[in-house]
């Protein structure tokens, strides 16, 4: 008995404890970072994880995040069952209901709506957790509304925008061929940690790497032969400086140029404007870095440029940022060239995975034909012409304004209302609508505004198809017992489909039929798939030879790489640049009064957004919500380590910590987002947006910090400052 509880102590797997390895995947951040979990598992409950091994992206490995998995599912603030408000919007008093009943409230709202107001009078919106996304937009379709619209209306797609408009193709690096990586905006070591493995390698074997980053990272540390500091959003500049010299010194390949590359002459009269004279004025970086710089792209081989989600797209001039820095690899001849940018498709849950499932023939299966356009398809054209989705950004706005028309409802799933900027905003739109459902794992301070909140289960409760890089496929299964009620959300929209009488037949066959008929062009079948429990490689899977793309001419509407941009040329009405030109990035505001930069961007190794904050071993890494500021700053505002502050915007204030550090450049204020009792997105504006692409500039919006005397009425996040009229 004794030598057992032992062993049940040391969660020894065996017959006789009765302990099971069984595989799953962590899902707690992006899909392309899914990694493989050997989940310990007691009668149906976690009880410990480990990384497989044998798992083609993670091998093993797995980071503070994912360890937290059995912390994460048994977050005590878990969603049981379904819920109907009694109480107040924002109260928290719920009752439980059954399913029967919610579906049948949320069947009835919804069509009654649609009636009274017309079906894009309900919105549908996706949280982070991409794995539901073709389901939703397609029932959204089939309810008849365009207003579908994800987190990605803040993530990624800023990017991709501007590779769609420079190449009509998304695009990855070849770091593994480069020897020169350009690291723009490049810290893995936090947010991407399995890729760290691979630059080390290639600094090991002597690829020079030049990291761009306002930060001193460990990137910056571990990698980095040049450093470049801009400051936060003036990127575009210090890209367009570099053209402007390469230019100069004829350190282009002018062939490639000549074959491949539209606009050139009138982009190389543009980037006359950024030169010695007024770089460091712009950016902050010496002209002579920029100019070694230059000097290293002209001596390397092979140049790969780090691609990302956030910090560049998170400005007002993001798109045009991205398009600036990329451009350098068109100019430079090394787009779909071996160690370049290689040109990619994206298939399931967007990975590159080297085969193409037929993910977006189902989610788009159903577009409605004469439905009105999107939310925010008036302010952001550009983004509604390339995503056909809402931009979710313009979102409360038209709630609370009702203009072009009123939105009523929303169906959310894994709404966090506090990863958008102006959240007091957005908690009076969510207050204001008719109905609103939410579906999460947990009880949020968003789903608390809800109408209806359903429980979803986590990854290690569902079965779900998932691709990855190299030509993987896997088809999880269930490891443990679903906490409470939780159904998964591809479950709850087969459902909500047959109770809401859509006419949808694929719908309503769920899950399974529909990845069936995603993989029918693979060689491999649903079968196969979920026989293994371990990820299995498609036969006939890779990428096209380099340089097929650019010479079978490309899918823009000159076939070339397009510096200067026909499809806004051809849009004047859009108020768009062709050229990637630069704008200054901060907003409004008085330099006097708000004379630092707010970057609330950049990633902490132990949290994601707002998912682990709660759970307290991670919080414990971090507790306090902290700002870093330089030393200098520090001392002219007479704050100490761990003193609180307040850190305020034309928006209002809110409560930190200060965290004085050599690492972050004067006048620049850095401060992580997800923290409810300092939320730093109540100090953004939903005007402070790109143009291009609807994004919000996170990363550089004017602010100012102050000292607070450390008495009992100035503890963080209790006094924030009144927020300012107009
Ligand atoms: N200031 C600032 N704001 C930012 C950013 C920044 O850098 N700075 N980054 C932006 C970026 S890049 C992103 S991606 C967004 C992230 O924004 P969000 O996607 O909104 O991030 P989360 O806080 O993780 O919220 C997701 C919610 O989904 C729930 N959830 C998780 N898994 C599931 C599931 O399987 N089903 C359901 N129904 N719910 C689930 C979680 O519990 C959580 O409540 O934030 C953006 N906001
Ligand atoms: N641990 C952890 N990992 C994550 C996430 C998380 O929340 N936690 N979130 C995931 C998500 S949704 C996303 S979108 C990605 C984001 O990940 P990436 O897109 O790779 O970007 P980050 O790692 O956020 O930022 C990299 C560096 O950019 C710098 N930076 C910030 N603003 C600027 C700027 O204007 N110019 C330049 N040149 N550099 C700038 C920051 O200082 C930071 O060191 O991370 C993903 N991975
Ligand atoms: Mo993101």
């Amino acid at each position: 008995m004794d030598s057992l509880n032992e062993l049940i102590k040391g969660k020894i797997p065996c017959e006789e404890t009765g302990i099971q390895i069984r595989h799953t995947l962590c899902a707690i951040c992006s899909p392309a970072n899914n990694c493989g979990i050997d989940a310990y598992v007691k009668d149906g409950r976690l009880i410990k994880v480990e990384g497989t091994q044998e798992h083609p992206k993670n091998h093993g490995f797995l980071c503070t995040k994912g360890q937290a998995n059995r912390a994460f599912i048994y977050r005590k603030d878990r969603i049981l069952t379904p819920l109907k408000r009694v109480g107040e919007r924002g109260e928290g008093k719920f009752q439980a209901i059954s399913w029967e009943e919610a579906y049948g409230e949320i069947a009835a709202r919804l069509n009654g709506i649609k009636a009274e107001d017309g079906p894009e009078a309900v919105a549908f919106f996706g949280g982070y957790n991409k794995w539901y996304r073709p389901w939703l937009r397609r029932f959204a379709h089939s309810f008849g509304s365009m207003n579908y619209g994800t987190e990605s209306s803040t993530c990624m797609t800023g990017g991709w925008i501007a590779w769609k408009l420079s190449s009509g193709r998304l695009s990855s690096p070849d770091m593994g061929n480069c020897d020169l990586f350009l690291g723009w905006a490049y810290n893995p070591y936090y947010s991407r940690y399995l890729n760290v493995k691979l630059a080390e390698e290639c600094k090991g074997k002597g690829t020079k790497f030049i990291i761009v980053d306002p930060r001193i990272t460990p990137a910056v540390e571990k990698l980095a032969d040049l450093h470049l500091r801009p400051y936060p959003g003036t990127d575009g500049a210090l890209a367009l400086c570099m053209a402007n010299i390469l230019i100069q010194k004829g350190w282009i390949d002018q062939e490639y140029i000549d074959t491949y590359v539209h606009g050139f002459a009138e982009y190389a009269e543009y980037v006359k404007n950024f030169h010695g004279g007024n770089i460091e004025a712009l950016t902050g970086v010496p002209y002579v870095q920029v100019e070694e710089a230059c000097r290293m792209i002209h001596e390397s081989r092979a140049m790969a440029i780090n691609e990302n989600s956030a910090p560049i797209p998170h400005h007002k001039n993001g798109v045009q940022n991205y398009r600036a820095i990329m451009a350098l690899s068109a100019i430079t001849g090394n787009y779909d060239r071996s160690g370049g940018q290689r040109p990619v498709k994206h298939t399931f849950t967007h990975q590159v995975s080297g085969f193409l499932t037929r993910e977006d023939d189902f989610a788009d299966g159903t577009e409605p034909k004469d439905a009105r356009p999107a939310v925010g398809a008036e302010r952001f054209p550009l983004w509604y012409h390339m995503e056909r989705e809402m931009q979710v950004v313009d979102l409360s706005r038209q709630i609370l304004e009702g203009t072009p028309y009123p939105v009523k409802a929303v169906f959310a799933m894994g709404m966090n209302m506090r990863m958008l900027p102006d959240v007091d905003e957005w908690e009076k739109a969510l207050k204001k609508l008719d109905f609103f459902v939410d579906t999460d794992l947990f009880l949020t301070d968003t789903a608390k505004l809800a109408d209806i909140v359903l429980p979803a289960c986590s990854s290690f409760e569902r079965g779900e198809f998932m691709t990855y890089a190299k030509g993987y496929a896997w088809y999880t299964n269930p490891v443990i017992d679903r906490v409470g009620d939780s159904k998964s959300d591809a479950e709850i929209l087969k459902d909500l489909a047959w109770v809401m009488n859509l006419e949808d037949e694929p719908l309503k066959a769920g899950y399974e039929a529909n990845i069936r008929d995603m993989v029918q062009d693979l060689d491999i079948t649903v079968e196969q798939l979920r026989e293994s429990d371990l990820p299995v490689h498609v036969p006939g899977s890779g990428q096209p030879p380099m340089g097929s793309y650019i010479q079978g001419g490309m899918d823009t509407p000159t076939g070339k790489f397009e510096l200067y941009s026909e499809l806004i040329a051809a849009h004047p009405e859009w108020g768009l640049d062709p050229l990637p030109t630069y704008c200054e990035p901060l907003n409004g505001g008085d330099p006097k009064e708000y004379p630092m930069i707010l970057c609330s961007g950049g990633r902490l190794p132990h949290t994601l957004h707002s998912r682990l904050h709660p759970i307290p071993w991670l919080r414990s890494m971090r507790p306090d919500p902290m700002a870093d500021i330089s030393l200098e700053d520090a001392r002219e505002h007479g704050l100490e380590a761990g003193q609180d502050m307040e850190l305020y915007t034309k928006n209002g204030g809110i409560f930190v910590k200060a965290n004085p550090t050599s690492r972050v450049p004067k006048g620049v204020v850095f401060f992580y987002h997800g923290y409810p009792e300092a939320d730093v997105n109540r100090l953004l504006s939903r005007e402070h947006v790109d143009p291009y692409s609807g994004f919000p500039a996170y990363n550089s919006t004017r602010c100012g910090i102050r000292a607070l005397s450390g008495s009992a009425d100035h503890r963080p996040g209790e006094k924030p400052m009144e927020k300012e009229e107009g």
